[in-house]
């Protein structure tokens, strides 16, 4: 067992709750403290009561467990952000200051930050490359790119040994994700399993990078586990798991379950999805340390609609 204290913040949502108890089989139960706003209605292990816009709060944290790494997933997602972009400015920002002040006053080890596929905008090629123009379209996508550009501030200035993934979405059964362009993907298997039809907020020709919650967190360990020379980005490395469309995605389920039915109403959503490439060249990923995605759209569809059985049935 390794020798760190691992604070995850924002544990609660669809990345933490499935990251935690990732961390938690890799470096033992009580080694990761998990927080969050709220306290979740159970939970086994440390748990935390954090706003993380309460700098002081965070870093009586960080050395109350003597943390060793940060994985800062607290967030307000591209179209929820929309909803109230200076508060959602805000809100990103600040937590995000306070983790990296508290890891530079603390000396914590390593930090990571997820940045997004919505780093990118409007001019992005079909194909976002890893040093493609970052235009971002929504106040999330903005803080991303500033988040980006802080972390390989504070490594150059101060050593801080931040690592950053691009995620696309990310689509998970263990829990919902909230407030986030790619959700629909998620939601989508939901209706499917329960019997339901689905209304999607996206045409159904529009091609989105999306990833598996496995491929997902098994990047994110493998990026955080590899050894600080061979991270050569110290913005966010694009990251690539598979990418298709509305159609598509209701295809691969009809597969497994043949009445399911699909229509479409796109809404506001539809502009944030078109500002974001269809695909992501992620070779830096793979050359510096080792990234290789497993699931295809069918294998993730045949998990997920297993998984969620189970939930329903
Ligand atoms: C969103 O849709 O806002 C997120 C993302 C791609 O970062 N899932």
């Amino acid at each position: 067992m390794k020798s760190e204290c691992i604070l995850v913040i924002g544990a609660n949502g669809q990345i933490g709750s499935v990251l935690v108890e990732y961390l938690r089989e890799i470096y033992g139960t009580g080694k990761v403290v998990a927080s969050d706003i709220r306290m979740p209605e159970e939970h086994h292990g440390i748990f935390e009561k954090l706003d993380a816009t309460d700098g002081n709060a965070l870093s009586a944290l960080v050395r109350k467990y003597k943390v060793t790494q940060i994985y800062h997933l607290a967030a307000i997602l591209s179209a929820k952000g929309e909803q109230e972009p200076l508060k959602t400015w805000h809100i990103n920002m600040q937590t995000y200051f306070n983790v990296l002040e508290a890891a530079r006053e603390n000396q914590v080890s390593k930090v990571f930050y997820p940045s997004s596929i919505a780093v990118f905008g409007d001019n992005v090629d079909t194909k976002a490359e890893q040093w493609s123009y970052l235009d971002p379209a929504t106040v999330y996508g903005i803080s991303k790119a500033a988040g980006e550009n802080w972390s390989n501030y504070y490594f150059k200035r101060y050593g801080t040994d931040i690592r950053s993934l691009r995620y696309p979405g990310i689509i998970s059964y263990q829990s919902m994700p909230g407030g986030g362009t790619t959700d629909y993907a998620v939601d989508i298997y939901h209706k499917a399993v329960k019997g339901e039809d689905f209304e999607c907020f996206l045409k159904p020709e529009t091609t989105l990078p999306m990833i598996y919650i496995s491929d997902a967190m098994d990047a994110t360990v493998r990026l955080m586990e590899a050894p600080a020379e061979k991270i050569a980005v110290r913005t966010g490395y694009n990251l690539a798991g598979m990418s298709f469309s509305p159609q598509e995605i209701a295809a691969s389920i009809q597969k497994v379950i043949p009445h399911f039915n699909i229509t479409y109403k796109p809404d506001f959503r539809q502009q944030i999805a078109e500002s974001w490439p269809a695909e992501i060249d992620d070779s830096h990923a793979r050359k510096d340390w080792g990234w290789r995605p497993t699931y295809t759209l069918d294998k993730m569809t045949e998990e997920m609609i297993k998984e969620l059985r189970k939930k329903y049935q």
